[in-house]
């Protein structure tokens, strides 16, 4: 294997020198947070803070620690106008002459911390409009198709950036040395698979069109889907998506009611979009079960979004289960 570097790699394809340049300060960032977790207890750094986040979820102290260090480090780079985090109230003004925006999830699949399961740094990419500060939140608004980079890094047994500039997916392993080497071109996600994930302890909760698709599944060989499924949750979104990527499957977290008035558990800037980019360039698809997700006109910074993602034909049989079932709070939510 010829080990070709990120930015050798970024460089023989072309991508815009100064979009790089952002994606090199990222990694800065995300190898310094591989540390602090590869230390975990040693450093101190498990368990909760007593702060809750604007989701009102518990803080990790992990979640602080990545927050920072995302922070403090891309305000360095005099190409970041602001950022907005999961993690962030208010989006985060950096340099004003700044030509991008960068959102991100500093730790997603944080509950999973203390128990030693994969999480990951998930980060989408945007240009900053013109005359727009890097605090104003109207900047960050843009649809998921104008994302001009997305990608995480998995935080698992090896720490591995998944990076998309808009041609494809390419995997990248962070070598011992420091540096992120390219392990997997031109990721593609089968159109088809044997796998969902999903948490069916909220079953009960979704919307029957939901509970139709899911019952099938269990259904096997001898119901209408005519072949058996095997399921996984790992209740780490990077996690789940890494899978789907590297061998198919469909990842579901849809609208539920105990929420009625939102359109689901995950968000939209900093998890939906990357995410949905990622898929749909390595030829899968990602929706709300109605829509797609890329679509999706963003009102709020912390706006969330159902998410239905991974082999096309597997998504494709979720949106037929859902046609029709427009009167409903989910379909108004997410479509
Ligand atoms: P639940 C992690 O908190 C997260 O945002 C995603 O990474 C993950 O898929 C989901 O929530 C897990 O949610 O309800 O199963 O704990």
């Amino acid at each position: 294997m010829n080990l070709l570097l990120l930015n050798q790699f970024l460089k023989h394809h072309d991508v815009d020198g100064e979009l790089i340049e952002v994606i090199d300060t990222l990694m800065i960032a995300c190898k310094e947070i591989a540390v602090q977790l590869r230390e975990g207890a040693l450093a101190g750094v498990l368990g909760t803070t007593d702060n809750t986040n604007v989701q009102g979820e518990t803080q990790k102290k992990m979640d602080v620690i990545a927050n920072d260090i995302l922070k403090n480090v891309l305000e360095t780079n005099p190409l970041v106008r602001g950022m907005a985090s999961e993690e962030e109230d208010d989006p985060v003004a950096a340099n004003d002459d700044g030509r991008f925006l960068v959102t991100f999830d500093p730790l997603d699949g944080s509950s999973n911390i203390d128990i030693n399961v994969s999480v990951g740094t998930i980060f989408s990419i945007l240009e900053a409009p013109q005359n727009m500060s890097g605090d104003n939140v109207e900047a960050y608004l843009q649809e998921g198709r104008k994302q001009v980079a997305a990608g995480y890094v998995l935080y698992g047994p090896s720490a591995t950036l998944v990076l998309s500039t808009g041609a494809g997916v390419n995997f990248f392993t962070l070598a011992h040395t420091g540096d992120f080497i390219l392990t997997n071109e031109n990721v593609q996600v089968p159109a088809t698979t044997k796998e969902f994930a999903i948490n069916m302890s909220n079953q009960r909760h979704w919307e029957p069109e939901m509970q139709n698709y899911v019952n099938d599944l269990l259904l096997g060989a001898e119901g209408p889907r005519e072949k058996n499924y095997n399921m996984r949750w790992i209740a780490s979104m990077v996690a789940e998506v890494h899978r789907v990527l590297t061998r198919g499957g469909i990842f579901m977290y849809p609208w539920d009611k105990r929420e009625t008035g939102k359109p689901g558990k995950l968000r939209l800037m900093y998890e939906g979009n990357p995410m949905s980019m990622l898929i749909e360039q390595a030829g899968g698809l990602s929706t709300t079960c109605y829509t797609n997700i890329m679509d999706l006109k963003p009102t709020e910074i912390h706006q969330r979004c159902a998410v239905a993602l991974g082999s096309s034909e597997e998504v494709e049989a979720v949106m037929e289960y859902h046609t029709g079932s427009k009167d409903g709070a989910a379909a108004a939510l997410n479509s």
